[in-house]
């Protein structure tokens, strides 16, 4: 089961009591009845590898600085790889996290497909693997939790606003984010989905961005090129990918947020100062601060306390009636 599939069940895992090996258990502490106990592992004894995707968007190096600092705030030993964009980097990153024998490791995988072997190595090491952030087509075993968002539901959202904006009518241009990555493929179903309510919204261009702000600019200058001024919406998968567009825009120009409706994912901070200037005009917050949440999972997976499957974040929809009152809030 994947973790589109787990959506379905709010199961409560119970995983397997810590072994404790022979000689950790003269230190062990004894019960009344003289029965040895395992410690209970604090923060400051957990050693944590997490592979990172790189530094594609303003989210991501947010993410990173949550989990960064989290880990030192917790006295977490934290053994950090970033994987620029590349998956073998991070394959070879969870072996090297196996060899070095991290109590947990946490991955955020770049794409959905191509993990079962190491996966399958870190289970077999006995070492708990925590996806954060993204999601990986795996069986259901060879992960222990999920941790992030509900990315169809960010989809749903994003074509509810439209509509709201379109008044059910118009064409849209999809700017997709990695192909192949659960924010993209999920983003887009959830997006379908809600358009079969909406026979009048079609998307009727879609092209990945690869969730940059520059990328996203350079292809909606293509797009505005190949095929004219024949929108009258965008749907951007990320704030960054929408930053760069409105650019591409204005260049061409039309005026973004007026003649271009502009839904895009994420909320942050650079997305509500578009929103202020009236260029975008409506954000899906997906939560990037995911480091409490992850260090709080790996210590009760390390102590063999029952944890969540999906550790799901709470978020919320922003417009430009509210942005000037909320930007000062944002911490990213
Ligand atoms: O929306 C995008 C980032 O995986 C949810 O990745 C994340 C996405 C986020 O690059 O900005």
């Amino acid at each position: 089961m994947n973790i589109r599939a787990l959506r379905w069940c709010g199961i409560l895992l119970v995983v397997l009591p810590l072994l404790v090996s022979c000689d950790a258990a003269p230190d062990a502490p004894q019960t009344s009845a003289g029965v040895a106990t395992a410690q209970k592992k604090t923060y400051q004894d957990l050693v944590v590898g997490f592979s990172q995707i790189g530094a594609e968007s303003e989210w991501r190096t947010a993410n990173t600085r949550s989990i960064q600092e989290t880990a030192q705030r917790l006295g977490v030993e934290l053994k950090f790889a970033d994987a620029q964009q590349q998956q073998e980097n991070q394959i070879k990153a969870i072996r090297s996290f196996i060899a070095q024998r991290v109590d947990v490791i946490g991955v955020s995988p770049v794409l959905e497909t191509g993990w079962d072997t190491v996966f399958a190595e870190a289970k077999k090491a006995g070492i708990p693997l925590i996806l954060v952030d993204r999601g990986a087509s795996v069986p259901d075993d060879l992960f222990s939790a999920f941790i992030g968002s509900d990315f169809v539901q960010e989809g749903q959202r994003a074509c509810a606003e439209m509509a709201r904006l379109l008044n059910g009518q118009g064409n849209i241009i999809e700017l997709e984010g990695t192909v192949g990555s659960t924010p993209q493929i999920d983003r887009r179903a959830g997006f379908e989905q809600c358009l079969k309510d909406y026979p009048g919204m079609h998307v009727t261009v879609r092209q990945s961005g690869d969730f940059i702000r520059a990328r996203g600019k350079e292809v909606m200058k293509t797009i505005l090129r190949e095929y004219g001024r024949q929108f009258n919406a965008l749907f951007a998968q990320n704030d960054d990918m929408a930053l760069g567009a409105i650019e591409a825009l204005e260049e061409e120009g039309l005026k973004p947020g007026v003649d271009i409706k502009i839904v895009s994912i994420d909320a942050e901070r650079a997305a509500f100062e578009a929103m202020i200037a009236g260029k975008l005009n409506v954000t899906i917050e997906c939560s990037p601060l995911l480091g409490p949440q992850f260090f709080e999972t790996a210590l009760k997976l390390a102590n063999g306390e029952p944890i969540e499957k999906w550790v799901k974040s709470n978020e919320s929809i922003f417009r430009q009636d509210n942005a000037t009152l909320e930007l000062p809030k944002r911490q990213y």
